[in-house]
């Protein structure tokens, strides 16, 4: 690991002059950011970055992003029959922060020189991916539960490291994110509870959402260890700060007491304590399935693409009209024809 003090002169040789993208010196560049990622520094927008670095952020945030405003769709299912005003109330709340999160998340790939309808458009076309967690149907009101606890709590568990990522932008919209997830994963955790100690029949809608949910919550970690082409660059550039099974480990690890405080069964005969590995061993899982649901073959992806063009194609209008509020209101500082302002990608 660098001294702060090599660190500090590595930087300033490079980025002295203030100006990160001449070309000349790459090495001094390179250095200087091999430098901050050794010192637990983070990388800012302006600051000279590998390439692939570039890429891998972009491809990673827009992935997450897209995850964040597909997610939407399988709990908005549930707005209209929420069954309480009070439940509906709550979930719109989370809904609507799901919304946010991408807004978040495509503000921070922008610092990285792309733009929100490149990344939109890669995502329409099938050229990026969004988890594969939200190609399954949400056939019950005890889904929204299960989503809330597991999905939102491997959320947590994925991203509560992410708020220590290398790159500033990500880092820092990660901990709103972090801590609106958490409240969603109450409320998830809530909503089941009063399930599980509601009707028979509320008991068993619960337990079906937690059988449905639970193996496709692990694979939201990714892929094992040893066939995820991106984590040891990843974790070298300390995007990623722990591996795919590590994390899902540590999910298994914290879910478990969890069920049982709700009375509800984990559907895995295999799952059970490990005093040597002071973990929960847990079954093997189907990871046909979740290539499969990649490919575009899932219960939901269909669905999922044809809602996300349409919402995208009937929100048009929204978007010419903010663009116009923003020309309008520039007072000439502005043409408006690229659109690239805030306000003009509502
Ligand atoms: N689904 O080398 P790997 C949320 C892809 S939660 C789909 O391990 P990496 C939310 C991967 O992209 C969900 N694709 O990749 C919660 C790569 O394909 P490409 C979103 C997956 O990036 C509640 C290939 O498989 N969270 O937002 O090092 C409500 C090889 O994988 C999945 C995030 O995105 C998957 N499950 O590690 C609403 C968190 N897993 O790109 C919303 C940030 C892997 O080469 N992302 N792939 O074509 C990450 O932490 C990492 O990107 C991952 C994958 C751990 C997911």
């Amino acid at each position: 690991m660098a001294t702060a003090a090599a660190h500090e002169t590595a930087r300033t040789q490079a980025y002295g002059t203030g100006d990160a993208t001449d070309t000349t010196g790459t090495d001094a560049y390179e250095t200087a950011f091999d430098a901050a990622v050794a010192a637990d520094e983070r990388i800012e927008p302006r600051d000279w970055m590998p390439d692939a670095y570039r890429s891998t952020l972009i491809r990673q945030i827009a992935q997450h992003a897209h995850s964040e405003i597909i997610g939407m769709q399988p709990e908005a299912n549930w707005i209209t029959r929420a069954p309480s005003l009070r439940r509906k109330a709550i979930l719109m709340a989370k809904v609507q922060d799901e919304a946010g999160h991408g807004l978040y998340l495509y503000s921070a790939a922008e610092t990285l020189g792309t733009s929100r309808d490149e990344l939109l458009d890669k995502l329409h076309t099938g050229r990026q991916k969004y988890s594969s967690i939200f190609n399954y149907p949400t056939l019950t009101w005890a889904d929204v539960g299960a989503i809330g606890w597991l999905v939102d709590g491997a959320a947590i568990t994925n991203q509560v490291p992410l708020c220590r990522c290398s790159y500033g932008p990500y880092a820092r919209a990660m901990v709103r994110i972090c801590k609106e997830e958490s409240f969603h994963q109450r409320q998830g955790y809530e909503l089941l509870l009063a399930l599980g100690r509601g009707t028979p029949e509320q008991h068993a809608m619960a337990q079906d959402a937690v059988d449905r949910w639970w193996w496709p919550s692990l694979m939201m970690f990714g892929p094992p260890d040893d066939e995820s082409p991106h984590s040891a660059q990843s974790m070298a550039w300390k995007i990623k700060r722990h591996s795919n099974d590590e994390l899902r480990q540590r999910f298994v690890d914290i879910c478990v007491p969890q069920a049982e405080s709700l009375g509800l069964t984990l559907p895995d005969p295999d799952l059970r304590w490990n005093e040597e590995r002071g973990h929960h061993d847990f079954g093997v899982i189907d990871w046909a399935e979740f290539w499969d649901v990649l490919k575009g073959n899932g219960p939901c992806n269909e669905q999922r693409m044809t809602q996300r063009r349409r919402a995208h194609d009937e929100g048009a209008w929204v978007r010419e009209a903010a663009a116009a509020y923003a020309a309008k209101h520039s007072g000439g500082r502005q043409t408006g024809e690229t659109g690239e302002t805030g306000a003009t990608r509502a």
